[in-house]
């Protein structure tokens, strides 16, 4: 079937325009309301094609909310849109932090920094230079502020490997590759704080979300981190949930090269950020690599022990150009194999999730299985950069396409024959990078 992608590219525009709501725009109408720390990065993107002053402001906006110790948080708070999701300010009690900033609401913890990654490509796709460039100058201090976070709380031994402390930070929530760490620890329900899902309330199946025991999880965590202030040395102390993710440090190190960019065309100095840069690149080949089974895995600080589940967010380290050419061969059979969804098959949509032969996963929940836009999109890029061609507008191919069979949805069935959209529906990053995925090597092609 030929699709009208023309149309679609207003429709992907008018899902933005409308989840647009002054200076930010919300992951989607109902579910999510306030804005989130890596959606806005994604989002700017998409923007960056054709309205350079909204993709600055969708950055701005979410780097006004920077804590003093140069954390973005996870979410800043909508006041108007309260009492639409959980957790939100009340609970989390971020302002118990000497680090929170005053005048704004947000959550205690953060997301995978893409944001370097987007300012650059606002500055590469807008077509006003001299104002992008203007962008660069005024937020390059808060970026770099952003890193330095990580290298400085983050990275307990020092080698540029930082850490999550919570799911939410990973922003892949129920990935099986948590189900050791997270499950392992275990619920006084007695004592956990009483609250109330919000997200099962909003149309969407339970089967497609998280399980209670997971959120009884995600609730225990963040109580322990607002009994301790939001103290990082505390915290790290005592938190039970501490993992060096593959995902989150290639993102890293993708921003610190993104970052290197930007400030050499602004001519600031870079000496710090190339450093932080060539550690966390030695390190996650270091110490994430499995030499037996040739792909990387999650460390987990807390049971001392790589995770050794292999999903979709491991083959990662591709878009920050980690790799050798020998680990990036190895990456490249699992990703196109049966387990990942193979090139040239009418079974299925890459990149699922999840291993599609896997006990655990679930091709309908979640981060357990579901194709999902954001990862697709950095697969691409990362299979690009390798020189892994085909793959990579295979992996564009199915952007586009399931985007146009089932529209904006949060995630995606990868199996074609229960073909269909999950989550939630008019989702942002959706439609912000089947923006992005039309505008590369050109639209007109459709
Ligand atoms: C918690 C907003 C966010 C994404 C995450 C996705 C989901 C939140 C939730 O929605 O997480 O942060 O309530 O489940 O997992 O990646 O940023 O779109």
């Amino acid at each position: 079937m030929r699709k009208d992608y023309k149309a679609l590219l207003e429709e992907a525009k008018t899902v933005l325009k409308g989840n647009w709501v002054g200076h930010y725009t919300r992951p989607s109408p109902a579910l999510y309301p306030h804005q989130w720390n890596w959606d806005s990065g994604f989002i700017a993107i998409g923007y960056s094609h054709y309205n350079q002053r909204k993709a600055e402001e969708e950055l701005r906006s979410l780097l006004n909310a920077q804590w003093k110790n140069g954390m973005v948080p996870q979410i800043v708070f909508n006041q108007e849109a309260l009492g639409g999701y959980f957790p939100e300010p009340d609970f989390w009690q971020a302002e118990r932090s000497p680090e929170f900033p005053s005048n704004i609401l947000t959550s205690g913890i953060t997301m995978p920094p893409i944001h370097a990654t987007a300012a650059w490509m606002i500055y590469k796709n807008g077509d006003d230079k001299r104002e992008a460039e203007g962008f660069l100058r005024e937020i390059f201090p808060k970026l770099k502020m952003s890193h330095e976070y990580f290298y400085k709380h983050r990275n307990p031994d020092g080698n540029g490997l930082v850490y999550i402390r919570h799911p939410w930070e990973s922003g892949f929530d129920n990935s099986p590759a948590w189900d050791i760490p997270l499950r392992g620890i275990n619920i006084d329900k007695s004592k956990l704080p009483l609250y109330e899902r919000r997200d099962i309330k909003k149309g969407i199946s339970k089967e497609e979300r998280p399980t209670d025991e997971d959120y009884d999880r995600y609730i225990y965590l963040v109580d322990l981190f607002r009994n301790n202030d939001y103290d990082e040395a505390a915290i790290y102390e005592s938190c039970p949930f501490l993992v060096q993710d593959v995902a989150f440090n290639s993102i890293l190190c993708n921003a610190d090269q993104s970052l290197m960019q930007i400030g050499e065309l602004i001519g600031e100095d870079i000496s710090d950020v190339m450093e932080w840069e060539s550690k966390t690149r030695t390190a996650i080949n270091k110490k994430l690599w499995s030499r037996e089974d040739h792909v990387y895995y999650d460390y987990d600080l807390y049971n001392r022990s790589l995770t050794g589940k292999n999903t979709a967010t491991d083959f990662l380290p591709l878009f920050a150009g980690v790799p050798s050419e020998e680990q990036a061969g190895f990456i490249f059979a699992s990703l196109d194999s049966v387990n990942f969804c193979e090139m040239h098959n009418n079974k299925c949509f890459s990149v699922p999730s999840y291993d599609l032969k896997s006990h655990y996963v679930d091709t309908k929940n979640y981060w357990r299985g579901p194709v999902w836009i954001n990862l697709n999109w950095m697969l691409y890029h990362g299979l690009k950069r390798y020189g892994f061609l085909e793959k990579a507008m295979a992996v564009r191919q199915d952007i586009l396409e399931l985007t146009a069979m089932y529209g904006f949805h949060e995630y995606f069935e990868p199996y074609k024959g229960r073909g269909r959209g999950y989550g939630t529906d008019n989702f942002s990053w959706t439609a912000a990078l089947f923006i992005d995925m039309m505008f590369e090597n050109g639209f007109l092609r459709y």
